[in-house]
């Protein structure tokens, strides 16, 4: 197991498998479900010491393909070595039901829910809008995100899903990747759009993903322009009164956010190339790592 923050040289997290009666779940305390799983507060003896965790579940009536999914993820997320800006994966059991993954337990939950919860707090009103964030906080809270996902980038692997929901937050505000590659739990997320091919996050998605199913780095960076946008509006839903009806049509048309009040046109630019229609022409995570610093070092 892998302390959170530390840098693990190793190929693998060492998450191994163990059975649910390892588990002790705190009853009172779901933290999350939808239609294919749920997430439970729980805690596990790690190294003689009790460690509290976030478990989740993948539901039993779940159709086989789903179930096999789950598996292939476990197994890649257990390839990946631990990165302070990723969260820990203590354990799976991906060989027999119930099956499911134990998670390092983050304090304040999700990216989404911090920010929204940092609203009207006026600690500081010169940043973007009244929050208790400073602008220097906000731009770390993407940076991080950029640093997590350049690691996962070099691995070769994709997120497919990267919005603030799925991002996790710890005691010290430092920002998580969480549940990248996995199967999601799509279905009662009212961000996920019903389509053809099920429960899509529209509004996070590269324009070649919604026309054509493409995944790639570079829908991975578009996702993290949409990131920063929620960011900077302190969680708000991205393309406001537009319906996801007219979503592709608007980006086919070259329609992309407008610049948010309060947000330095500085930051916008780095959003804006995120959204370029040519994949490649967007920047690459490293090149968003590097500006965001620049940013975060100005405004000190
Ligand atoms: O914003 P939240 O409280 O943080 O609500 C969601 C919910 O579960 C569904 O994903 C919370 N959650 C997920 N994983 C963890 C974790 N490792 N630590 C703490 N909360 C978690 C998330």
């Amino acid at each position: 197991v892998n302390p959170a923050g530390t840098e693990n040289t190793s190929s693998e997290t060492g998450a191994g498998e163990i059975s649910i009666q390892e588990l002790q779940f705190d009853r009172s305390c779901k933290l999350g479900e939808g239609q294919f799983g749920e997430v439970w507060k729980g805690y596990m003896e790690v190294e003689e010491k009790v460690k509290t965790v976030a478990v989740k579940i993948l539901k039993g009536n779940t159709m086989y393909k789903e179930k096999e999914d789950f598996k292939t993820e476990m197994e890649t997320l257990k390839n990946v070595p631990a990165h302070k800006n990723i969260v820990p994966l203590i354990a799976t059991s991906s060989k027999e039901d119930p099956l499911f993954i134990v998670m390092e337990y983050q304090t304040m939950g999700s990216l989404q829910r911090v920010l929204r919860n940092g609203r009207g707090n006026t600690y500081y009103s010169n940043t973007y809008g009244c929050s208790k964030f400073t602008a220097q906080q906000l731009l770390t809270f993407a940076y991080e995100v950029a640093c997590g996902m350049t690691h996962i980038a070099e691995l070769g692997y994709l997120h497919r899903d990267l919005a603030t929901r799925n991002v996790l937050v710890d005691e010290h505000f430092t920002c998580k990747i969480s549940d990248f590659g996995l199967a999601r739990d799509v279905s009662l997320i009212r961000e996920y759009e019903s389509r053809s091919q099920g429960f899509l996050p529209l509004r996070w998605m590269a324009l070649e993903s919604i026309k054509d199913s493409v995944y790639t780095t570079h829908s991975d960076v578009w996702s993290f322009g949409i990131l920063m946008w929620e960011i900077v509006t302190l969680g708000c839903t991205p393309y406001p009164g537009i319906s996801s009806m007219i979503l592709r049509q608007q980006l086919e048309n070259g329609y992309r956010m407008m610049r948010p009040k309060h947000c330095t046109y500085e930051v916008y630019r780095i959003m804006y190339r995120c959204w370029r229609e040519p994949p490649a022409f967007r920047p690459s995570f490293k090149e968003l790592c590097q500006q965001l610093e620049d940013l975060i070092s100005k405004a000190q």
